[in-house]
């Protein structure tokens, strides 16, 4: 496969895929070079085809080995982000919570599930790191999917960073019922992870209603059909949440050409003669997996051989076991017990030279599959739980003849759309037995009639079809949550054209009663490096205060300083209002000013909020004991945890652990910096404040005035009437542009002329 170094991709990706693994694997060549080698996989194949609409595509996801990670590079047209793990992520976070506690669990507990706390830690991390990796390589407004139980908390992760994507999440194993996830430590972390998508896909229509089931029942969230109302993050608005289902397929087109193949068929042929030329040949495909009842089917197979009801003669299984998470302690006791009952039933049932269960714990090729599929008269698929297995639906695929019989398990995603397949309950073992000699048994007409309605369903909904949908339908609900942020008015640094300005202006001092409010540091004084030396503008500040007292103006001062340093630099009047700390802490109201909008907004502390900061602070402070260095610093509305001074790992372990905690606080704002992570109970910003003031003061329109940052949450929020000017360059959601202190000081003294004029 060509592979390149990943160019530049200045506006990022359309899509993005984020999955454990990267479809591709590594080949060392003889002279010691690294070859990538795209893997096969029904979600390599989905995604090349999607992948193929969009103009920029890209892939986040572990490359294989643990220890560095190559460089980004682009093959087959996407570009590959590789995610750094570690051996100790491989044994915590892959082989640990995914595969030792999360994979048994949603499998209804086949295997008992194992914890252990350092394995969350790992899985919180790792989690991390893939949104890390993600969220800089989206274009703005892009679509990012995340795929898997590996990665649940992924979403919320990156909606943290990234509120102007779109986030699909597809699970491809079963989600448990509400008992049984209950049962999992950290169960509402993993909700709240999943619950930052705008879409959740799950394989089965009950998965759906489990996930629902369990967000209504552990996190009270309120749910119409499969809508989840989820509070947002910090200041963030509600968000909608939509679970629904999309059965995962193969490329159908592409198993049943390989069926044309002369090569292919010929081999078909080739291996039931090796296998002694049978009358009937049975077929298992499986990765080696608790999950897929390949014990049962050995038991019921082993069974009627015992009872003479199946002549070995007659009849071979073949069992493709490929190798799977073998470090894990539960795989290697299922390969031991697998090989010895093929042992027992070939000790006692093998004809001379010929197996009587052809057992492979190796990998083939697909061609080798297609070839099985085509020479197999029936496939069994008895997995005790399985997302959905694509086994049964590439077999199906692989008989445009109509002959062979699937004998499929229940409980397998599949049986909710094959239902002309043998089906089955693997557990009852006597009913297996009946379904193999059934399928053993079945007249051709039978068969064919069967396969043909299999058919119609497996070549109709593809894998490509499933990827459309779900992108299409997360384009829909996505569409709402972008619209909810803010997009960018004005890029580069011109200024707009005075004339224009100056036309807002006139139109604004129009409206019978303004709120005029300005930022102070860049605004009102020129930004200087000693905050306490700042200078701001006398004639400025004089225009503020002349405006305070004309009729219908309410004048406010929105600053990040804390209330009473903004007081000690500007000396205003009781008629100016000024907001410290980004809207924090609100100073005294002009008494015409309804006081109690502001008194129910959320700005103001309540004793509910006292307490909660009473209980956050706790847990900083015990986070902070058992991490030497951590400090905690307490403020009127907020905790702060600051681990620059924590020796080792422990600010690193700190930071995780309280990151971790903050998944468990819906209505605080968190806000992880350099070294530092506050914890906020009043969500605040200026453009919160600023909204509050405008309906205190009755405004029927207002302006504002800013150039941080911390002003797009203002300049966000504004309407129509409203008029927003961004004071220097950059990229602004404000409607105009003014160079800078001087520019701002004669829109004041433009506003004070204008309104003057009127009374
Ligand atoms: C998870 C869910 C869900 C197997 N051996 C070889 C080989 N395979 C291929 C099969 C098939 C795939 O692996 C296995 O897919 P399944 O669906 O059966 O199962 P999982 O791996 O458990 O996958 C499952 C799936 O995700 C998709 O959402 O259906 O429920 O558990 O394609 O053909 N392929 C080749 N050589 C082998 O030896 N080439």
């Amino acid at each position: 496969m060509s592979t390149t170094p990943a160019p530049e991709q200045p506006r990022g990706h359309e899509l993005v895929v984020v999955a454990n693994r990267l479809p591709v694997d590594s080949r060392t060549l003889p002279d010691g070079a690294t070859e990538w080698v795209t893997s096969p996989g029904g979600l390599v194949t989905a995604m090349e085809s999607v992948m193929r609409t969009v103009d920029s595509g890209a892939w986040v996801g572990w490359a294989g080995s643990p220890g560095e990670a190559p460089d980004p590079f682009e093959a087959d047209g996407m570009s590959l982000y590789p995610v750094r793990l570690e051996q100790q992520d491989v044994e915590r976070y892959y082989e640990g919570f995914s595969n030792g506690t999360l994979w048994p669990l949603y499998h209804d507990v086949i295997v008992d599930p194992v914890f252990h706390r350092t394995w969350w830690d790992s899985y919180l991390s790792a989690n991390r790191r893939f949104a890390e990796a993600a969220a800089p390589v989206a274009a703005r407004g892009g679509t990012i999917w995340v795929h898997d139980y590996q990665l649940q908390l992924v979403p919320r992760m990156i909606r943290e960073k990234r509120p102007d994507v779109r986030i699909g999440f597809f699970n491809h194993i079963p989600f448990p019922s509400v008992e049984l996830f209950s049962q999992l430590p950290k169960r509402n972390s993993i909700l709240r992870g999943l619950l930052g998508a705008d879409l959740l896909g799950f394989q089965r229509e009950s998965d759906t209603l489990n996930f629902v089931a369990a967000v209504r029942k552990l996190l009270g969230y309120h749910v119409d059909g499969t809508t989840i109302s989820v509070p947002g993050l910090g200041a963030a608005p509600r968000r909608e949440v939509e679970a629904r289902t999309f059965p995962i397929s193969i490329d159908s087109a592409a198993v049943s050409a390989l069926t044309e193949d002369p090569d292919i068929r010929a081999r078909a042929e080739q291996l039931r003669h090796d296998l002694g030329d049978p009358d009937k040949v049975v077929l298992g495909v499986d990765r080696l997996d608790y999950t897929k009842g390949i014990r049962h089917r050995l038991k019921a197979w082993g069974e009627l051989l015992d009872d003479g009801a199946i002549d070995p003669h007659d009849a071979v299984m073949i069992q493709v076991a490929t190798p799977s998470r073998e470090r894990v302690e539960a795989y290697r006791q299922l390969r031991d017990e697998v090989e010895l009952t093929v042992g027992r039933i070939n000790g006692e049932h093998a004809p001379l030279g010929r197996p009587a269960v052809s057992y492979q714990h190796h990998s083939f090729d697909r061609r080798d599959m297609t070839a099985m599929y085509m020479a197999a008269d029936v496939v069994l698929v008895t997995a005790l739980r399985d997302g959905m297995n694509l086994v049964a639906k590439e077999y199906v695929a692989s008989r445009p003849d109509l002959r062979g019989v699937l004998v499929l398990s229940e409980f397998a995603g599949a049986a909710d759309e094959l239902r002309a397949a043998v089906l089955v309950n693997p557990h009852d073992i006597d009913e297996l037995k009946a379904a193999i000699l059934k399928a053993l048994a079945m007249p051709v007409e039978e068969q064919e009639e069967a396969m043909r309605s299999l058919r119609h369903q497996v070549m109709e909904n593809d894998v490509q079809t499933w990827a459309h949908d779900f992108l299409d339908h997360l384009g829909h609900v996505g569409a709402e949550a972008q619209a909810a942020v803010p997009s960018v008015r004005l890029r580069g640094d011109e200024p707009s054209d005075p004339a224009a300005v100056d036309e807002a202006l006139r139109t604004f001092s129009d409206v019978p009663r303004l709120l005029i409010a300005t930022d102070f540091d860049g605004v009102l004084a020129p930004i200087v490096e000693d905050r306490d030396a700042v200078q701001p503008d006398a004639e400025a500040l004089a225009a503020l205060r002349d405006l305070a007292e004309l009729p219908g103006v309410a004048v406010a001062l929105v600053s990040g300083r804390a209330l009473e340093d903004l007081n000690g630099h500007t000396r205003m009047p009781s008629s100016v209002v000024l907001v410290g700390s980004h809207g924090a802490e609100v100073g005294a109201l002009p008494p015409w000013m309804q006081a109690e909008v502001l008194d129910r907004s959320s700005l103001s502390m309540t004793p509910e909020k006292e307490e909660l900061l009473g209980t956050i602070t706790a847990e900083l402070r015990r986070i902070s004991r058992a991490h030497p260095g951590a400090e905690v610093e307490t403020k009127p509305t907020a905790a702060v945890l600051h681990t620059r001074n924590a020796t080792g790992r422990g600010g690193h372990n700190a930071t995780e652990s309280a990151l971790e905690y903050a998944t468990s606080l819906p209505d605080v704002t968190v806000t992880p910096g350099k070294e530092v992570v506050e914890f906020a109970v009043v969500h605040t910003s200026k453009g919160v404040a600023v909204d509050a003031l405008a309906r205190a003061s009755a405004a029927d329109a207002w302006l504002y005035l800013g150039d941080d940052v911390t002003d797009e949450s203002v300049f966000a929020t504004a309407e129509e009437r409203d008029v927003t000017v961004k004071v220097g360059g950059g990229d602004t959601a404000a409607g105009l542009r003014i160079a800078d202190t001087v520019a701002a000081r004669e829109v004041l003294q433009r506003l004070r002329e204008l309104r003057s004029e009127q009374s």
